[in-house]
């Protein structure tokens, strides 16, 4: 098994992933360029698409954080995955596809708006940029970042985990964004986020995810 990891990026929890289910791995390392942040073109050698994570295990190649995570934890499950049959499955499914389908996207775009405002550019265009990120935000990203965390945090006050009362690898996936919230949005008023950042942050094989990845921001 090889995890294909970019240096601060998603393939820290597969990283995690990988230590829960104790799979032996070796790590290709990759850095973002410091000036783009993007992945190097050595990537592409890999997936075309040239994003992390990817793995290969023996033949096979796999790309997408959601689909590698499910991909191990039926291969080298069944630890952390519920009975196919039960309510707690659908809720991993859910939280599975919802952390890149849904949340990571107003992420993404909350990023992208706040670094073209803090970006150099002609004194006279600031005003006409600052005002339609501001509209973006009022209007779309505001209410959808709220409604959002909103949501996630009286899931988490109702339940210990993402899929109910013991951990699966939907609390893996939800991790990335959640720690990019940490690190882009005022979290005071979830404090059952940021009680379940803490408990996944405190887990063994999270930290030695981290320290066999090295410095990761959003943690
Ligand atoms: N939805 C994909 C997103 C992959 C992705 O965008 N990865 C980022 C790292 S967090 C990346 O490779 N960025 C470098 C680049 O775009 O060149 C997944 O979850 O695997």
């Amino acid at each position: 098994m090889i995890i294909h990891h970019l240096n601060n990026s998603r393939s820290q929890r597969i990283l995690w992933m990988l230590e829960e289910l104790e799979i032996p791995y070796t790590i290709q390392r990759y850095e973002r360029d410091p000036k783009t942040m993007l992945a190097p073109d050595s990537l592409k050698k890999i997936h075309p698409l040239g994003k992390s994570p990817v793995i290969t295990d023996g033949d096979k190649t796999l790309a997408e954080s959601g689909a590698i995570i499910d991909y191990l934890a039926h291969t080298y499950g069944p630890k952390l995955l519920p009975a196919a049959d039960s309510q707690a499955y659908l809720q991993y499914q859910y939280w599975l596809h919802y952390a890149e389908g849904s949340l990571m996207p107003y992420l993404m775009l909350k990023l992208v708006f706040d670094t073209i405002q803090s970006s150099p550019m002609p004194f006279f265009i600031k005003p006409i940029v600052k005002g339609i990120a501001a509209e973006v935000h009022k209007t779309f990203l505001g209410p959808n970042l709220k409604g959002n965390f909103a949501f996630i945090e009286q899931h988490l006050s109702q339940h210990a985990w993402f899929a109910g009362e013991t951990m699966t690898p939907a609390d893996i996936q939800m991790s990335f964004p959640l720690e990019a919230g940490a690190s882009r949005i005022d979290l005071s008023a979830y404090p059952h986020i940021r009680a379940f950042l803490a408990k996944i942050h405190s887990r063994p094989a999270y930290q030695k995810a981290l320290e066999v990845g090295g410095p990761y921001t959003y943690a």
